[in-house]
Parts: structure tokens; sequence; C-alpha cells
């Protein structure tokens, strides 16, 4: 029998996993299985995107699962999110239901936009010139936000968040909106904490997810000098003290801090080991003490297309 995870409420009363299953960089030939093991262990919250090319896995791990009857579709709880190319009114049409039928699912259970820069649309996903510079567009992404809003009255999606907007991108979508974002994805571990970002979702009603929650070792573009979390020896004394691993303490440090978290792993052992966190607390002095090691260290920077107008990293949070 699986265990359960807790569920937290949006403001619009739809309730959620707060542990996810991760799936970027989950590759074909790996993820069917990943998403059959981690449903097998309990998880019932799973995040993907059409970028990250791995929507048709998904769907038949998921379509495996319910017709062996492990869960049914209304267990489940499934994120994409909008790509950058698809930002566009007649795209935004277009991208949810490439998504859906990839997912083999009728509807999405939270849309999210994936990042506020739109790029020219219709070729890859990472379109480039000839010289290997980003070819952007101008789509503003509240064009995209209402269309999102009209998928939501058809029935295709649940719930919208957003996933790498700052502040006052956000504020500018709440104050622009009829259907307000519940959910908004970023990257957050203890060498990025959010703090700013989390009280001032959390002032608008809004639940953070954290996204590269062990500082993702394997980021196609990092270097040896980047820090390295799972190695962090503050981190470790307190796992140690607990009788838990490095991932499992930052995994509970985002449960108790409220927010979801959606750790990545294709293998059945790190599967168990992320899910296996509801069996302790971690006290008041060590979330003070992993609080502390923050350096605002961010992997995702997409420091290439920092010159597109909405690239979101230009202010503090
Ligand atoms: P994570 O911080 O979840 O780290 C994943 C990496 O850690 C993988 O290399 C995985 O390897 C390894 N790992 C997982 N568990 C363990 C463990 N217990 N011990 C040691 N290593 C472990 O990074 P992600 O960037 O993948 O973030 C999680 C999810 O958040 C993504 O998969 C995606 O769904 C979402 N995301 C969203 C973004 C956005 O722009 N909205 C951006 C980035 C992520 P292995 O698989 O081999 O176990
Ligand atoms: C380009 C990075 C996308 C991760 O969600």
């Amino acid at each position: 029998m699986a265990k359960s995870v807790p569920f937290v409420k949006f403001s619009n009363g739809q309730k959620y996993p707060q542990l996810g299953l991760g799936t970027w960089l989950s590759k074909e030939g790996d993820v069917i299985q990943a998403v059959k093991d981690a449903i097998d262990i309990g998880y019932r919250h799973i995040d993907t995107a059409f970028a990250y090319g791995n929507e048709e896995e998904i769907g038949i791990a998921v379509k495996a699962k319910i017709e062996d009857g492990t869960v049914t579709r209304d267990q489940l709880y499934v994120t994409s999110k909008l790509w950058n190319t698809f930002h566009s009114t007649a795209k935004v049409f277009e991208a949810i239901d490439v998504s859906l039928k990839k997912l083999q699912l009728d509807y999405l259970d939270m849309y999210m936009i994936h990042w506020p820069m739109s790029y020219v649309e219709g070729r890859e996903i990472f379109p480039k010139d000839e010289n290997g510079k980003f070819i952007f567009a101008d789509v503003d992404y509240l064009e995209s936000w209402k269309v999102m809003e009209k998928l939501v009255q058809q029935g295709k999606v649940h719930s919208l968040g957003l996933s790498n907007f700052n502040s006052e991108q956000i504020q500018r979508i709440i104050d622009n909106s009829t259907i307000k974002p519940v959910n908004v994805q970023v990257e957050c571990n203890p060498y990025l904490d959010q703090s700013q970002l989390m009280n001032f979702c959390k002032e608008r009603g809004i639940i953070l997810t954290a996204y590269s929650p062990l500082a993702n070792p394997t980021v196609p573009w990092k270097t040896s000098d980047d820090p390295k979390l799972l190695s962090d020896e503050k981190i470790k004394i307190i796992a140690a003290k607990h009788g838990k691993t490095v991932p499992q303490v930052c995994i509970r440090w985002q449960l108790q801090r409220g927010n979801m978290v959606i750790p990545k792993s294709v293998k059945r052992q790190r599967l168990e080991e992320n899910f296996n966190v509801f069996d302790f607390e971690l006290t008041e002095e060590d979330m003070k003490t992993i609080d502390a090691q923050n350096m605002n260290y961010r992997a995702l920077h997409l420091n290439w297309v920092s010159e597109h107008k909405y690239w979101p990293f230009r202010i503090p949070f």
C-alpha cells in the first residue's frame, strides 16, 4: 500500500500533492519506468513540460498505471508548461492540444507559462540565428495568459501557474487577469532560498513550487566551480542527526516551509529516498541552520537570453 503525500490547497479551492516528481532531463528510455515506479511508490503529482520532450512517454506510463488499477485519473495531478515558442494566441491553443494528446489526457491539473520570454515561433524550441544568437519574439505574456484563462473555461486545464516569473511580472499578471495564478514554480533550494519571493507569493495567496530542490547536480552548463549542495557539511550533520540523507533534508526543509517540491530522479532507489520524508521533522534550529546556507546561487540563470526584455533575473526577486 503506497504512502500518501499531504495536499496543499490553492486559492481556487483545488488541492495538490505537496511532493511531486520532476522530469526535466528524464530521457526517453528511462522516464516511462521512472514514472511507473514513482506512482507505485506513492507519487501522485508529476511535473513535465512540452520543452522536456518526454510528455509522450509520461503519457504512456500514466495510462499504464491507470489501466492496471494502481491509480485513477482523479488521483493524479499532472502539470505541464507552455513553451517560449508558443506564446501567441493561436500557438497557445495549439500547444495545449499537443501536450494533452502526447500525455493522453483530457485535461491538465495545472498549466504554467514556462518562462516570461517569447522566442520566434515555428522553428526549433531554442531558435538561433547563424551566429548562435537566440531569436526572440515580441509576444507579451499577458496575451498568453488571456488564452490560458480560456483553456480553464473550456475545461482543458484546472489551475494556472507561472514559472520563472519575477515579482513584478507576477503582479502584472495579477493586475490584468480574471483567473489568478495559484502557483509559482521557481528554482529554490538551500543555496537559493527565495525567501523574498515566498513572502511576496504568500501575501497574494500563491503557493511556491521549488524546482531543482537538490540544486540539480547535472545541469548541462554546470562547471566545477559551482557549489555542491549535496556535499554541504552543515546539512550533512543535520541529516546524520536524523538518520536521513542530504536530499531528504533538502526536501523536508521545503515541505516545512509550506512549499511544493518536485525532486527529479529516474532511479527507483532515489525515488524512494526522496519520497521517504514524512517520518521526521527538522527542528527550528535545523531550519535556521539550513536557511543560513543561502548564497543566492542560481543555476538556471539563462544569462544567454538576458537581453530579452522579459528576462526575469534583473531584479532581486
Ligand atoms: P533536482 O534538484 O531535482 O536534481 C535532479 C538531479 O539530482 C538528477 O541528476 C538526479 O539524478 C539527482 N538526484 C535525484 N535524487 C537524488 C538523490 N536522492 N541523491 C543523489 N542524487 C539525486 O533538479 P531538477 O532541475 O531536475 O529539478 C526538479 C524538477 O523541477 C525538474 O525535473 C522539473 O520537473 C522541474 N524544473 C522546472 C524548471 C522550470 O523552468 N520550471 C527548471 C528546472 C526544473 P538521477 O535522475 O540519476 O537520480
Ligand atoms: C531551459 C531550461 C528549461 C527547464 O525547465
